[in-house]
Formats: structure tokens, sequence, C-alpha cells
């Protein structure tokens, strides 16, 4: 088990921990790098061999890859085992059970032959669990069910997330935790993952809100955050992801610490 293990993410990006954020967000002013939407599949592989060894987790996003092939998963499989993380396909589903069951095993991307986790919105109702799990259980995969969201607006809240808890109550041998901002459960057995993280509070003028990773793993009590372009459009991702890893881990401790 990594260090990290409640720890930072990539999103076909990556992830990162530092003592504070301000050299990260000093250099930055300095450097203006491009941002990268990592859409080829070269980069990605070349990313998570780099942050491969700094993240419990690899987010992707697959359909934005413009150079899919089958050869990408397999290569990216081979470095998940090489560093010991685990693959997250963001795939958010949200139809009825059978057209997620197909989406999931099928087409183009097969995605439950090779990603550990993926999630599912609740919108559908428990059918979308039953259908994802069909496919998933019997290959020891896990899914996540979207409570809440990071975007400015969401519809994510009050009744829906209970509702998202109770259907991952009903069928906790396939949903190991939630997408949320904050910890919905003192359940155990789930794991709550929180996105729209970086060093300094804000938005990206899309609906996206961040939260420092302090105030996600220390105040909010969740377990793992995960980084996108914090990570992304750092100058140096790997000292970024260090950043975030270390950030992450002294927030979590810290929390353990008050609680214990
Ligand atoms: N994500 C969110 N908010 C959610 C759910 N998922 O931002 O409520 C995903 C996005 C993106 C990542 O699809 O992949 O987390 C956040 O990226 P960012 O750190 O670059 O904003």
């Amino acid at each position: 088990k990594k260090e990290n293990s409640n720890g930072v993410f990539c999103d076909q990006k990556a992830v990162f921990g530092a003592d504070d954020g301000a050299e990260l967000r000093r250099e930055s002013q300095i450097t203006k790098r491009p941002p990268s939407d990592l859409t080829s599949s070269e980069e990605l592989l070349q990313l998570a061999d780099s942050l491969g060894p700094l993240v419990c987790i690899l987010k992707t996003h697959v359909d934005i890859l413009k150079d899919y092939t089958a050869d990408f998963t397999q290569k990216l499989q081979a470095l998940a085992e090489k560093h010991n993380f685990l693959i997250f396909e963001d795939r958010k589903f949200a139809d009825i059970g059978n057209t997620v069951k197909h989406q999931y095993d099928g087409g183009v991307y097969q995605i439950s032959s090779w990603s550990h986790m993926v999630n599912a919105h609740v919108v559908p109702g428990p059918g979308v669990v039953q259908g994802l799990g069909a496919i998933g259980k019997p290959l020891g995969r896990g899914c996540l069910l979207i409570a809440q969201m990071s975007s400015q607006g969401s519809l994510a809240t009050g009744e829906y997330t209970q509702a998202a808890l109770k259907m991952a109550e009903d069928h906790s041998d396939f949903v190991i935790g939630f997408i949320c901002g904050s910890k919905i459960t003192k359940r155990p057995e789930f794991i709550h993952m929180t996105p729209g993280v970086q060093m300094k509070a804000g938005g990206d003028g899309l609906g996206q809100q961040y939260t420092t990773p302090e105030e996600v793993l220390c105040n909010k009590g969740s377990d793992v955050i995960i980084v996108g372009r914090g990570i992304l459009e750092a100058p140096d991702r790997r000292t970024a992801a260090e950043l975030y890893r270390k950030c992450g881990w002294q927030a979590y401790t810290k929390r353990l610490g008050q609680s214990g």
C-alpha cells in the first residue's frame, strides 16, 4: 500500500503534493506552460510512467484520446502493474441498465476489460448499477456513484445525494464509494473521492469550482483528492504531483489525529 493511498490522482493528467502551494503558484506565474488536454495516447502513457509512483489511482477519459488503439490499454495496464496504481475510467455512465452494460463491456473501448473502477450517475435509478454490476462484478471491478459534483449549480445535492447513498448501500457488493465534495457516510466500506482540487480555491470559468487538499481531506472528511489541471498545467508535472501527494497525506493524517 502506498503512502498516498488516500491521495491524489491523475486525470489523463496526474498527481502531486508539497508543503504549500506557494512555490508552485510562483513558478506558474513565471513559466506560462500551454495547457495540455492530454488527447495523445503516447503522452498519457509517458505521464503514467512518470507519475505512476506518486499516485494511487490514474483517472482516464479514454474517449478524448484522438489516437486510441487497444494497444494503449494494454500498455496502461502494464504501467499500473509496474507502479502499483489502479485505473479509473471516468465514464460517468447514465443510462438504463441494458444500455450501460453494452457501453461498459463493448464498443471500441471495452472498458470493463482494463479499468479497475468506473463511475455512474444515479439519475436513472438502480438499474444503472445493476447493469454495470452484471458485467463488473464477475471481473472483480468496482463502481463509484456520483453523489455530488464540483461544478457550480450542480443538481446533485440534498435528497439526490441521499438517494445515491441508499443506492450504494443496496448494492455494496459492487459500489465501492462516491464521487462527492465531502464525506456523506461513516460506513467504512465506502471510499470518498473528491474532484475540483487545486492548491488555491477558485474556478476555471466553465463552472468548475476548486477547493484545497487541506479543506477536502481534513475538514470535509474525504479520502482521496482528484487532481487534473493542478498537475497538468504546472510547469513541472512531477514536482506538482509530489506537492499534492505530500499535502494530501499531511491533511489526511491531520484529520486522523483529530478524530483519534
Ligand atoms: N470531475 C469533476 N467534477 C465532478 C466529477 N468529475 O471535475 O463533479 C472530473 C472532471 C475532470 C476532473 O471530468 O476529469 O474531475 C477534474 O479536472 P480538473 O482538476 O482539471 O478541474
